[in-house]
């Protein structure tokens, strides 16, 4: 049986068992919301979640932030909260896509546009399928999408030794992607070599030369500090990256309708609060990693789209995608 129906049978067992376990609350008792992310307590989602989640949810839920992954290892977030050692997570595409494949469309190189694309996309109807299998499969509820940023190539090399220009130039380059196979797979159809890292440490590959380079944009390239290990950044916005809020399924049906407003209302509020906040660092950051002496170059974006769409298109990923779900995403960007 392939993985990934076997993780989603547990899951589903996980998930259901839960259901049943968990009380419906009782009001009187605040619900724990415990979020594990592997970001840091200063990244643009988790300021917004502490500053505007928490407190709009104060009266019945205590929210409870881990970063770093120190609560749990990056990846295995949403199999926690099936299981129920966790309640929150800012989870991906990329890691939804590895219980089910078609999650992959929205992980895709150069197919989401902006962050505003990215919203109209998750309010759009064509998601409801997406989510509605979330919830039912992994007990999950997707909230919120947040926006991550532009994802470019940030490399240890100088640009006088590695100009990039077009997907041949990464040939042989060791990028560190993270671990689940939709990044992977992102990191082949770039042309690099792709190599799976937990993202706490990708600082330390980059000091030691483990791995050649990297792919965050450049919010997180600036609040992880990679501008110290690294010289280049060849501005491919490969993939307008988002997460979603995760939230426990089993807690939700436990909340009264008025608190699952609440809780909706202060999820939407954090993810657009973060939004702003990371389109004005996006903005801002090009001179000050510059005056860190980092070389910041727009490469054959052009070249790297239309070779990343070719290696999606004829790829396991694209087979996985609903019929009409790209032509409906396309046009909600254009
Ligand atoms: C990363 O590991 O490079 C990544 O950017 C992947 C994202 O999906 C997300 O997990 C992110 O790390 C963390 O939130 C840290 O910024």
């Amino acid at each position: 049986m392939p993985i990934a129906l076997a993780r989603r049978g547990v899951l589903l067992a996980a998930a259901a068992s839960l259901a049943l376990a968990v009380a419906p609350a009782v009001a009187q008792d605040k619900v724990t919301l415990r979020l594990s992310t592997p970001a840091t307590d200063t990244d643009q989602r988790s300021i917004a979640l502490a500053e505007v989640f928490g407190p709009a949810v104060s009266d019945f839920a205590s929210y409870e932030p881990h970063y770093n992954a120190s609560l749990v290892a990056q990846g295995s977030e949403l199999e926690g909260i099936a299981n129920g050692d966790l309640e929150m997570s800012i989870t991906s595409a990329q890691e939804l896509a590895t219980f089910f494949p078609e999650f992959s469309i929205f992980a895709t190189g150069y197919v989401h546009q902006s962050a505003e694309h990215q919203v109209a996309v998750f309010n759009n109807p064509l998601m409801d399928p997406f989510k509605q299998t979330v919830e039912d499969e992994l007990g999950v509820k997707l909230l919120a999408v947040m926006y991550l940023g532009k994802r470019h190539v940030n490399l240890r090399q100088s640009k006088d030794e590695l100009t990039v220009t077009t997907p041949d130039d990464l040939s042989g380059v060791n990028l560190r992607m993270p671990g689940t196979d939709a990044w992977q797979f992102l990191g082949q159809a770039l042309g690099a070599n792709p190599t799976p890292l937990a993202f706490t440490e990708v600082y330390t590959a980059l000091q030691t030369g483990s791995v050649d380079g990297q792919d965050n944009p450049l919010p997180t390239v600036v609040d992880s500090k990679f501008y110290e290990v690294t010289q280049q950044i060849a501005l491919t916005a490969h993939l307008v990256d988002l997460n979603y809020i995760a939230f426990s399924k089993a807690v939700w049906d436990g909340l009264s309708e008025e608190q699952q407003g609440v809780v909706q209302q202060a999820a939407t509020d954090a993810a657009e609060s973060a939004r702003q906040a990371q389109l004005q660092k996006e903005e801002e950051l090009v001179s000050f990693l510059e005056e860190q002496g980092l070389e910041i170059y727009e490469p054959d974006v052009a070249a790297f789209r239309t070779h990343v769409q070719g290696v999606y298109q004829d790829s396991e990923f694209a087979a996985s995608w609903p019929e009409g779900v790209l032509e409906q995403v396309n046009a909600l960007g254009n």
